[in-house]
């Protein structure tokens, strides 16, 4: 690893399938930068538990994301690949920063906010600590770049605030983290309420393209992907779910919104959806045939990852080594 390299880390909760949107909205860029920078890559699933998960299906769902994470190209020789259950850093700094986190600021979380609306009979302290666990999983690397949707953007928000406070009191102790929220593709929306983001918790399955769907099913949610009525293909502020579906076109084809209006002049919608769907399908169809040579073999996954468990824990544990004797513990 060249030290001059910007460190990125980012994380992805194996909270069920992986759609388009987690695709186009984070992890296409997770593979793209790994040719520029030092990157540090998990599966999040002590944040997935601020849901409650069924034991076996969880189980399933680590093991799929992590092999998904192979299969799109992740390399874990050049990177570093882990489950963030398996440092126990990441449990022991989010409990030191939280001391250094406000009741107020965690009140103002919007996904905190929404996620205790759609779970009301668990708003555990988990769900509102979530962000300090997410601030521990950044700042224990030294984090430079931070990819994610734009819907963690205040996510990130609270990393920097905690890191500039700690660092106030105690010296430079944590490298102060930037976004990374790729300008194209930044918000996949629900191919049946467009105004609302792709998201795989939602409980309409025509709503969203899980990255493992096969092609026939693919071709028929965006089908019945809801547009409007006037037949044009191009994008506009009253045009959200055309402008969606352009959006997701052009982020598998990488054509620009003015190519793709022209490709489709004079064509209905009918022709468009279906353009759409096979580009995705053909987008999908690699990565969905390296997934399974990755998750048939367990051992070679479980292998990788506790490689990369080992990486992670000896860069994690320098930070947590300084912070916990910045803070005055006894060592
Ligand atoms: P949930 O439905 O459980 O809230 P989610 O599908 O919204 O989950 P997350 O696990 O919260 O996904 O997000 C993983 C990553 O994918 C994040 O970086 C997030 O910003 C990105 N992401 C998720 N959904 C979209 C989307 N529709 N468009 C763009 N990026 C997305
Ligand atoms: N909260 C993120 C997942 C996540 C993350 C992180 C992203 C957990 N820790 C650290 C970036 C950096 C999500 O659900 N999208």
């Amino acid at each position: 690893m060249e030290e001059n390299k910007k460190k990125v880390l980012s994380c992805i909760q194996p909270s069920g399938m992986l759609t388009l949107g987690n695709y186009i909205g984070a992890l296409k860029n997770w593979v793209a930068m790994q040719s520029e920078f030092d990157c540090t890559y998990a599966v999040a699933d002590l944040h997935a538990i601020t849901v409650r998960q069924e034991p076996a299906k969880f189980r399933q769902q680590i093991y799929s994301t992590a092999a998904l994470l192979l299969a799109l190209g992740i390399d874990p020789e050049k990177n570093t690949m882990f489950i963030q259950s398996h440092v126990s850093s990441h449990s022991e700094l989010a409990w030191i920063l939280s001391c250094y986190t406000q009741f107020g600021e965690l009140s103002r979380m919007t996904q905190f906010k929404d996620k205790s609306a759609k779970h009301a009979d668990n708003v555990n302290v988990g769900l509102f600590s979530y962000p300090v666990l997410m601030a521990a999983d950044i700042l224990l690397y030294q984090s430079d770049l931070v990819p994610v949707g734009a819907d963690q953007k205040q996510h990130l928000e609270i990393a920097r605030d905690i890191a500039t406070r700690f660092n106030h009191i105690y010296g430079d102790v944590f490298t102060i983290p930037e976004p990374y929220i790729p300008k194209i593709g930044a918000r996949v929306m629900s191919l049946q309420d467009p105004t609302k983001k792709m998201s795989k918790s939602d409980e309409n399955i025509n709503s969203w393209v899980a990255i493992l769907d096969s092609k026939d099913d693919i071709i028929r949610k965006f089908k019945r992907a809801v547009t409007d009525s006037d037949n044009r293909i191009c994008v506009g502020e009253d045009k959200p779910g055309v402008s969606n579906l352009i959006g997701i076109y052009s982020a598998v084809t990488g054509k620009s919104a003015e190519v793709i209006t022209a490709e489709f002049e004079g064509k209905g919608y009918g022709d468009f959806k279906i353009a759409v769907g096979e580009a995705v399908a053909e987008e999908l169809k690699p990565i969905q045939e390296r997934y399974q040579t990755f998750i048939s073999d367990k051992k070679q996954l479980e292998d990788i990852y506790r490689q990369g468990d080992e990486k992670a824990f000896y860069a994690a544990r320098k930070t947590l080594s300084k912070v916990k004797k910045k803070v005055g513990f006894v060592l």
